[in-house]
């Protein structure tokens, strides 16, 4: 089993998501969805009894940006519990497909470990270019190359030449749009770090049509989060609370008119550790988090 007082490898993830998987065949598969550029495995872990045709589902993406460790610590811890606690969740686990994918970046996962501990992008080559990688959420079609992004591939922010040009995210939209036994309600993608719970849009200040039915859930999650360990968060759209970024995951989970709900989850802390956050607080980033995804599964 994986351990949450430490953080891990890419390896060390991909073993437990098969191994905790093994153990639990009847409501539980890794499905492989794709490869990245230097040729790693994106694996997912669907958890579910089995349902109809069409399954309400509920799916997690972490590590899209790949110093943000917290967030697959807290993806696996999200396995951990659906799977271990299973009888607590029976009821659940009939009625929703959770699809929890904790590395998307796998690339830029490694790199980070053993490189460049605050490596943010893809690791993919840029033509004409010395700079490498991609920011995946810059890379999704909805709102691609609006505000928040930049052509030049030396910066953070660099969207990449055309909507899903990284393997990474094309493995996932493709996915997403072709698996017809999911009816997708929630998308919610895990960052770090801030402390909010965000939701569409990005890539305008306008606000969704729905706005109000995200706000109201978001903000019953946020308080169902500060409820476990008194941690604060603020809830509010991308560009009302933090700042415009188009080609997200968020915006084109909802966008693309995939999911009713989507979010960001930007974990702890607000500043003092950042994306340094010591590896005592996965449990209790994770426990509270956990809170949060339960009230938005709930609400399918
Ligand atoms: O800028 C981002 O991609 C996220 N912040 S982070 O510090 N983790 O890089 C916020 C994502 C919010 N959603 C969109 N901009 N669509
Ligand atoms: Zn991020």
């Amino acid at each position: 089993a994986l351990t949450w007082t430490n953080y891990h490898t890419l390896a060390e993830i991909h073993t437990f998501l098969q191994d905790i998987s093994n153990q639990h065949k009847d409501i539980s598969e890794v499905i492989n969805i794709g490869t990245s550029t230097e040729g790693r495995t994106l694996k997912l872990i669907r958890i579910g009894a089995n349902g109809g045709t069409r399954k309400k589902a509920i799916f997690m993406d972490g590590a899209i940006h790949a110093r943000e460790w917290i967030a697959p610590a807290v993806a696996t811890w999200f396995v951990n519990e659906l799977l271990t606690n299973r009888n607590k969740y029976t009821t659940l686990l009939s009625q929703v497909d959770f699809y929890i994918l904790p590395v998307a970046n796998v690339d830029g996962y490694e790199y980070s470990r053993t490189t460049d501990r605050m490596w943010r992008k893809t690791r993919s080559a840029n033509s004409g270019s010395t700079c490498r990688g991609t920011d995946p959420n810059r890379n999704f079609a909805t709102g691609y190359g609006g505000p928040g992004t930049s052509t030049n591939p030396c910066s953070e922010i660099y969207r990449g030449t055309r909507a899903f040009s990284e393997p990474e995210t094309k493995a996932m939209s493709d996915f997403i749009n072709n698996r017809s036994t999911a009816n997708w309600i929630v998308y919610a993608a895990l960052h770090s770090y801030s402390q909010m719970i965000l939701t569409p849009w990005g890539y305008t200040y306008d606000f969704p049509p729905t706005y109000t039915e995200l706000k109201n859930l978001g903000v019953r999650a946020a308080n169902a989060l500060t409820a476990v360990h008194r941690t604060s968060y603020e809830v509010g759209s991308i560009t009302e609370i933090l700042s415009p970024g188009s080609g997200g995951s968020d915006d084109w989970a909802y966008g693309s008119g995939n999911f009713r709900y989507s979010y960001t989850i930007e974990l702890r802390d607000t500043g003092r550790y950042g994306f340094l956050l010591p590896a005592s607080q996965i449990i209790p980033t994770a426990q509270e988090t956990w809170e949060a995804v339960l009230v938005m599964a709930n609400a399918m």
